[in-house]
């Protein structure tokens, strides 16, 4: 059950279903006795980033921020799962820089903007579409689609335990020792 320490990056859309998927990705992990950790917005964005707002340039300095607390953390030897919306292709490449290539999936969650409008789980979509919320990617900022994802998932064709099935089968392929 040897595996080496590794950053699942998990990109898409607000309501998308990439911190559900990571979610379920890492308690499949911990039942399989590796040791994770997780960043996303709850413990990054009102933490160590709560400076920083949705414009482009704080965007980039969040994902940038994130990248090297996740090489800090593929040194301690976690696998580490990102889940952050990651609207700039040049951002995940920089993060894919920072903590090398080989340490790096990317998993691009591609639900289509209309069933995350449709879900709308914190209403923001609706504030976005008032003009309450300034910037809101897919709405009134952009979201650069991934050209080459290492896994792509829609999830309003698969269940989330398929899609777990999936992203482990790929991963143990590249961690297992
Ligand atoms: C996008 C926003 C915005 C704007 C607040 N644009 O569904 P959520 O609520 O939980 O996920 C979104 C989260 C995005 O934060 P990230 O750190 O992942 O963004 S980025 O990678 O672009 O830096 C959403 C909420 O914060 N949110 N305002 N304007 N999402």
């Amino acid at each position: 059950n040897k595996h080496r320490p590794f950053l699942i990056w998990f990109t898409g859309l607000s309501g998308s279903g990439k911190s559900t998927i990571a979610n379920a990705v890492e308690q499949a992990l911990f039942n399989k006795g590796i040791h994770t950790y997780l960043l996303d917005g709850d413990n990054i964005r009102k933490g160590i980033n709560s400076n920083l707002s949705f414009s482009a340039e704080d965007r980039t300095e969040n994902i940038r921020r994130i990248a090297e607390i996740a090489n800090l953390l593929i040194d301690a030897g976690l696998v580490v799962l990102a889940s952050f919306v990651s609207p700039y292709i040049e951002d995940r490449e920089n993060v894919k820089r920072i903590v090398g290539d080989a340490n790096y999936i990317e998993v691009f969650v591609n639900t289509p903007i209309e069933e995350c409008e449709r879900r709308d789980v914190k209403g923001l979509y609706k504030k976005a579409r008032k003009g309450e919320i300034q910037n809101f990617t897919g709405i009134n900022a952009p979201y650069e689609v991934p050209l080459a994802p290492d896994i792509e998932i829609d999830t309003t064709k698969l269940n989330v335990e398929s899609i777990v099935d999936i992203i482990l089968k790929q991963l143990l392929g590249k961690i297992e020792l």
